[in-house]
């Protein structure tokens, strides 16, 4: 009845409380019904269906602006300002974003999709308002599994150095990350009940001690000295401040009346101290330095799930799901036989784990999405979750490797991003041989191009030492496991989100042998070569089936290896082949492409090649199989292309096959001299 009146927050303050209050339980149902069909991020989102509503009904959005952490919670956002009729496309092709989107709305202040950035992106839009003398508040909302990564830190860091009052955070402390949140801090903000008695004894105590001081003595500024070590004990208050800010709270997140009120005598203290601050210092640049006008943290506190009740029994099942039964909370997809990748991965490290004592497990925050909760069960003790925090995780394994343990480190490839510098200075150069497990690496479907992982082969090739493995299916990505964690190299497997292809799986573990590929289809006088990495290998074994019946014969070639490459086998089919094809899940720019046309390139051999991968652009959400299709890396669009180019080379002069004994010669030059002879076609 309410939900439908509301396009947008003008609309939302039209509303009396009564008809908050009802358009809020409308929200969470329509919330409720639509996740139901087409999944979504359940659990974040029931928690902070309050909170969305009484921050677009208090600040004067989008010209005060929110910044969500992560965005993966803003659906009720996105529907008070006016997504509503477009919300049951969320996460699917060419729908609505999952996350907070520029692009999408100007309500969307900042984009997201990786945890921990609102804090220094609000504090920027603070800190810009200020510059340009106007006075909008900004508002960040960060979770307290997003406060475990410490890029929130240097955030919070600097905010209490800049000082800015119309600079608010919003503490959504629900306990949980994904899985249950981990660390001291995350103990310490457990403490929030005896700080909520603390906050509510302080104000009378203050007010008494008020009363009784006179204006030679403040009583109230002494005992409030004497008791800050009592404070520091108990209350959380103390760490934000600490920080530099104003500590409120802590709130029931879903007492919407309460919300609304704390928000409201918050905006006004923001604003009046904003307007203050910029008329007494008669300067954009107010001192930054001045204690009167510290920025605001709002302490709230939430529940996952909140009004669904399987979400708020298992939140951790609910953080990103597709279709479920509303009354069961049972996913109506039906789980297949195949087993996933992760599972093959998080099953081979607990198998070697069992054998071999050394081998300990690390994830950043990702037990569940990992597979990891399955090596946590079996072996608490060697089991590691640091929290969002995939630069520590990196650093905190490599110190582990060097002191003779044997970590396995899963991370998403798109979180591992954030540790660039810690793969080049912690790993690298110290020459440590961590094992990195990337899982979810290419496309991932809804969550679109915050979380593709389709960087990793690009990022990681060019560091030195690094060796990157990419398995063909589930039997392949066993032996890679134990020839990571047994090869004495730097080295990082990388395998896709989703299921296997459901093959029989070797009951013992090999090493496979460093570097090299494996041939896949062979043909007498074949005139195509293609080279694939990974999930591509199966449509490239596929295509080239198809392609025989066109009339072209094509063999194909297991990468296996993206570094180092196996240039004796690339060398050979150099010399046999019109056209060399590379398909990889991964960027054109700089991935398994790249490393065959470098290596041609040293090797002075000149053919036609066709790289097949992800364009240099970023990819958006959808169905994975489609996005597979758009970037022509599926069987159709390898058939295709390859089809198109050998047509133009036939068209066209024919380019002459490389003779094989001066392939072999430069081969061996390689290894014997490092020069390399010119090969004449
Ligand atoms: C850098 C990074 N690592 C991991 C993730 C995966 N991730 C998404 S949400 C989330 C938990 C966030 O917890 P919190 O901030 O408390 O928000 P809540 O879901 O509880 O509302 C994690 C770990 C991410 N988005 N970004």
């Amino acid at each position: 009845m309410f939900l439908e009146k509301v396009s947008s927050p003008d609309d939302l303050k039209e509303l009396n409380p009564i008809e908050l209050r009802l358009y809020t339980d409308e929200l969470r149902k329509f919330l409720i019904d639509t996740m139901s069909k087409v999944g979504g991020h359940v659990a974040a989102n029931l928690g902070v269906v309050e909170l969305s509503v009484a921050l677009h009904y208090v600040f004067n959005t989008p010209e005060d602006k929110l910044v969500w952490d992560v965005g993966h919670q803003c659906y009720a956002h996105k529907i008070i300002t006016g997504r509503r009729d477009a919300f049951s496309t969320i996460r699917q092709d060419g729908g609505l974003s999952g996350f907070t989107k520029i692009t999408e709305s100007p309500y969307d202040a900042f984009g997201a999709g990786h945890s921990s950035t609102s804090v220094s992106a609000g504090l920027g839009f603070a800190e810009s308002e200020w510059v340009k003398g106007t006075c909008n508040q900004v508002v960040t909302i960060i979770g307290d599994g997003a406060l475990t990564a410490g890029m929130a830190y240097e955030g919070l860091n600097h905010a209490g150095h800049l000082r800015r009052p119309n600079y608010i955070v919003i503490f959504n402390d629900n306990e949980m990350s994904i899985s249950e949140n981990v660390g001291a801090l995350a103990k310490f903000f457990g403490k929030r009940i005896t700080s909520k008695l603390y906050n509510r004894a302080r104000d009378e105590i203050k007010l008494k001690l008020k009363a009784v001081s006179t204006s030679e003595i403040d009583i109230y500024e002494k005992v409030k000295t004497l008791s800050a070590a009592v404070k520091d004990f108990f209350s959380a208050s103390s760490f934000f401040e600490a920080l530099g800010f104003r500590y409120i709270g802590p709130i029931d997140g879903h007492n919407l009346d309460e919300l609304v009120k704390t928000l409201e005598s918050v905006r006004n203290l923001s604003l009046e101290a904003t307007q203050t601050a910029m008329r007494t210092t008669g300067d954009l640049k107010s001192d930054p330095s001045s204690e009167g006008n510290p920025p605001i943290l709002v302490h709230i506190k939430t529940k996952k799930g909140f009004g669904l009740a399987s979400a708020e029994e298992r939140p951790g099942d609910f953080h990103g799901v597709s279709g479920f039964c509303k009354e069961t909370g049972e996913p109506t997809k039906k789980p297949t036989s195949k087993p996933s990748y992760t599972s093959i991965f998080s099953q081979t490290v607990c198998r070697m784990a069992e054998a071999d004592p050394k081998i300990i497990a690390v994830t950043a925050a990702m037990p569940d999405g990992t597979g990891l909760n399955k090596f946590q069960k079996l072996f608490p003790d060697r089991f590691y979750d640091v929290g969002i925090a995939e630069q520590h995780a990196v650093t905190f394994s490599a110190a582990m490797r060097l002191n003779g343990l044997k970590p396995a480190l899963a991370i998403y490839s798109t979180f591992l991003q954030r540790a660039y510098d810690q793969l080049i200075h912690d790993v690298a150069i110290q020459k440590i041989p961590l094992a990195l497990f990337l899982d979810r690496s290419g496309l991932v479907g809804a969550d679109g191009p915050t979380h593709h992982g389709v960087f990793d082969m690009s990022y990681l090739r060019c560091i030195p030492g690094m060796y990157i493995m990419a398995p063909k299916d589930e039997n392949e990505l066993q032996h890679m496991v134990y020839t990571a964690l047994n090869c004495e190299k730097m080295v990082a497997v990388r395998f896709p989100r989703g299921e296997g292809y459901g093959g029989p799986l070797d009951s013992i573990f090999r090493m496979l042998p460093l570097g090299k590929s494996e041939r896949l289809i062979q043909h007498i006088e074949p005139e195509v070569c293609i080279w694939a990495a990974g999930s591509c290998v199966a449509s490239a074994v596929a295509a080239a089936k198809e392609l025989r019946s066109k009339g072209i014969a094509c063999e194909v070639v297991n990468a296996r290896f993206i570094k180092p490459l196996d240039k004796e086998a690339l060398v050979t089919d150099a010399t046999r082949v019109k056209l060399m094809v590379s398909v990889e899940e991964g960027t054109v720019v700089g991935g398994l492409g790249a490393a065959i046309l470098e290596t041609l390139a040293k090797l002075n051999i000149s053919l036609p090649v066709l790289n097949l991968g992800i364009p240099d652009e970023f990819i958006e959400h959808g169905n994975q199989d489609r996005l597979r299709e758009l970037s022509n890396i599926d069987v159709k669009g390898i058939v295709a292309e390859v089809k198109k180019r050998m047509d133009l080379i036939r068209a066209k002069s024919v380019p002459k096959k490389l003779n094989p004994t001066a392939a072999t010669t430069a081969m061996n030059n390689i290894k014997d001299t490092g020069v390399v002879p010119p090969i004449r076609h």
